[in-house]
């Protein structure tokens, strides 16, 4: 096997490389950090693709140079400085062009700038959801006239319509035998009364009233690097980065930023939706993106965050369903009890939408 030292070898990093060790908890990646000998090099992050999630690595990296390229022009022309800190820097290869990745005994791997002195938050107060809020609305800003068009790297990714097909093929199919629980019976029916309400997205991109913009897509708040003041400095973690409807990064922030408890959680009665975060996050978002939001989008903001936990559940029960493949389970009902978290979620998201609807009205 190929030694990490010598897949660094292969990029065009500078400074003599001093030690490399793990970096970070992420599930989906392996990431490394890569010291230099010298202090006047920077030091570099090093990580494996996992090509099981992302099938076009070569697709994720252009996308991610071409948002990468976008916003470091954008921060030019506005005057920033320390510029390596506010977006990611990927290396290309020594040899192969511009190519951003290197493919090794059939992995694929890439390496970009560690930033200094930058930490990650895993929990929300609404103070930060307001900085998150506003730095996720900024990167949509920023990309809104993005010259090239964006690949898809994960097919209907956040459509619903196909998670809810995908759904109906698995209970058909039923290969581990869990559709008969009464539990699992019980969630589909809440599933499918809700089922089309919540496609509303799908139709009215087809209707022609709905735009698809660059997204983020995996809008948590550690997928952003703070300085030490709490300024955001970045937007990090860029794989999922592709066209689609703004709720995606609105909602899918919320349905983790604003869940009172984990999202795997198993005390349903603690699973609440804060509304203080829910403003906070609102109020931040719209601040950078209400510049190029159409009213049809800022009206349904609420419809987006009951969308992404109803989306997530019906991820989770389909993957319990097929018998765990998708997410990695600590126990046999974990991925049942992830449903049933994002469930109840939406029940209480449910309980606000009233006071969700006349906040936003406020806003606009
Ligand atoms: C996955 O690995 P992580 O936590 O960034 C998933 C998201 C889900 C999330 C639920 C590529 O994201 O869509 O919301 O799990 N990412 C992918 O925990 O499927
Ligand atoms: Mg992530």
């Amino acid at each position: 096997m190929t030694e990490l030292k010598d897949i660094v070898g292969k990029f065009a990093i500078c400074g003599t490389v001093s030690e490399i060790k793990p970096l970070g908890e992420g599930l989906i990646n392996d990431t490394y950090k890569v010291r230099t000998a010298e202090a006047d090099q920077p030091d570099y992050v090093l990580q494996r693709v996992n090509d099981a999630v992302f099938p076009d690595v070569d697709m994720v990296m252009r996308n991610i140079d071409a948002v990468t390229s976008h916003i470091r022009k954008k921060l030019e022309e506005k005057g920033e400085e320390d510029i390596d800190r506010k977006v990611l820097t990927f290396i290309p290869l020594k040899e192969g062009g511009k190519k951003l990745y290197a493919q090794v005994d059939g992995k694929y791997w890439r390496i970009m700038i560690f930033i200094p002195d930058a930490i990650t938050k895993q929990a929300v107060n609404p103070e930060s959801s307001r900085a998150a809020g506003k730095a996720f609305g900024n990167f949509q800003a920023m990309l809104a006239d993005i010259p090239v068009q964006l690949g898809e790297t994960i097919k209907d990714f956040h459509n619903m319509e196909f998670r809810l097909q995908q759904l109906r093929e698995v209970v058909k199919a039923d290969p581990v035998g869990r559709v008969s629980e009464p539990r699992v019976q019980e969630m589909l029916s809440q599933i499918d009364s809700r089922a089309d309400e919540m496609c509303k997205a799908e139709r009215m991109g087809r209707e022609g009233i709905l735009p698809k913009r660059v997204c983020h897509c995996d809008t948590k708040v550690n997928n952003m690097m703070f300085d030490k003041n709490d300024n955001v400095l970045c937007v990090i973690d860029l794989d999922t980065v592709m066209p689609n409807f703004i709720f995606s990064d609105y909602g899918d922030f919320l349905r983790t930023g604003a869940n009172m408890v984990a999202e795997d959680c198993p005390d349903m009665e603690k699973v609440q939706f804060n509304v203080e975060i829910f403003k906070a996050f609102t109020e931040g978002y719209l601040s950078s993106a209400s510049s190029f939001l159409t009213r049809v989008e800022i009206e349904n903001l609420p419809y987006a965050v009951k969308l992404f936990p109803y989306m997530q559940c019906v991820r989770f029960l389909w993957d319990y369903l097929s018998g765990d493949k998708y997410w990695k389970c600590q126990y046999p009902e974990h991925n049942f009890v992830r449903a049933n978290n994002q469930l109840h979620l939406l029940l209480s998201i449910e309980a606000h939408e009233e006071e969700m609807n006349a906040f936003i009205k406020r806003q606009s």
